[in-house]
């Protein structure tokens, strides 16, 4: 109970819970006076948990000179600066592989959400038009369509083996050639233009801001359809955006947007657009078994064992 811990976000309950029943934990983001409280800890903290989309900046990590280990719930670690950490020695650790199925899930409720129009088929049935118009405009098939996906990490693999199950054909696109059966693109335009889909599962950060760019979403087409549940710092949002409204792309199913929780006015106008509030690891399951991983982390530093998932 006595070391501390920093907390910059608020946590899954459960976990949060635990945490605060283990380790002297300040919360960050309750915090009146930030500077007070980080020069408070400055000689005894060594240890800040976090969130994927809370991370850490190196204006706060610079104030805790003791800190050994920045522990993220969250897979994505692109809003750790991870430079930082790296040049002062911090460990940083996050939870892969337990949300994976869940995200890839969602990817693919987005992407067929997209192409049948579920959300806007709902709609027409709540709103009476079903009786007063007949059946919804008809949609697109999922079977023998194109899906490029880009990033095959853990997540664009799951992706791609749920897809070919919906017997669509797969090619992916990242920074190298994996051993696996689908179609390799070096070149993003050139996907693009040959997807019916393209699914964004790529980590975020300056390696892949704005690589869906309006290039890329001008090649999609107006027949294709953009699924996001990567980061929304991948894509031109503006482009995307434009795109969509002009009718230059066919459709969309976005998880992530550039400055969430805020999504633009443009996008939540548009009935063809399927909107979550990034949630592709929003299970209970999953979200315990994130939980479990981040302070399995934080104990095991404490207890000097090595860490469970180190980045
Ligand atoms: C969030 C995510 O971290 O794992 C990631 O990278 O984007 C999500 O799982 C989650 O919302 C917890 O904040």
């Amino acid at each position: 109970m006595t070391r501390p811990v920093l907390l910059m976000c608020p946590l899954y309950e459960p976990t949060q819970h635990e945490l605060e029943s283990s380790w002297a934990v300040q919360r960050f983001y309750q915090a009146k006076d930030k500077a007070a409280l980080l020069s408070e800890l400055a000689q005894t903290c060594e240890v800040v948990v976090t969130a994927g989309g809370r991370g850490i900046e190196a204006s706060v990590l610079s104030q805790l000179p003791r800190l050994k280990l920045v522990s993220c719930f969250g897979v994505g670690v692109d809003a750790i600066d991870l430079d930082y950490c790296k040049a002062h020695g911090i460990a940083v650790t996050n939870t892969p592989d337990v949300l994976t199925d869940d995200v890839a899930d969602l990817a693919v409720a987005l992407m067929l959400a997209s192409l049948r129009q579920v959300v806007a088929a709902d709609r027409w049935v709540r709103e009476g038009r079903w009786v007063s118009q007949g059946g919804l405009p008809l949609t697109t098939q999922v079977r023998g369509r194109r899906v490029g996906i880009v990033g095959l990490g853990r997540i664009g693999h799951g992706i791609a083996q749920r897809c070919e199950a919906f017997g669509a054909q797969i090619a992916y696109h990242g920074p190298r050639r994996k051993p696996v059966q689908w179609a390799y693109h070096a070149d993003l335009v050139e996907m693009a233009s040959w997807a019916d889909v393209l699914i964004a599962a790529c980590p975020g950060g300056a390696a892949t801001r704005g690589i869906v760019s309006r290039a890329v979403l001008e090649a999609l087409g107006p027949q294709g359809h953009f699924v996001n549940i990567a980061r929304g710092s991948v894509v031109d949002q503006p482009a995307l955006v434009q795109g969509l409204t002009e009718g230059r792309l066919g459709g969309a199913g976005l998880d992530v947007f550039e400055d969430e929780p805020c999504v633009p006015a443009e996008l939540i106008a548009l009935p063809h657009v399927v909107l979550q509030p990034h949630h592709g690891s929003g299970t209970h399951d999953t979200r315990t078994a994130m939980g479990r991983l981040t302070l399995d982390n934080v104990t095991a530093w404490f207890a000097g064992r090595p860490l469970l998932t180190p980045v």
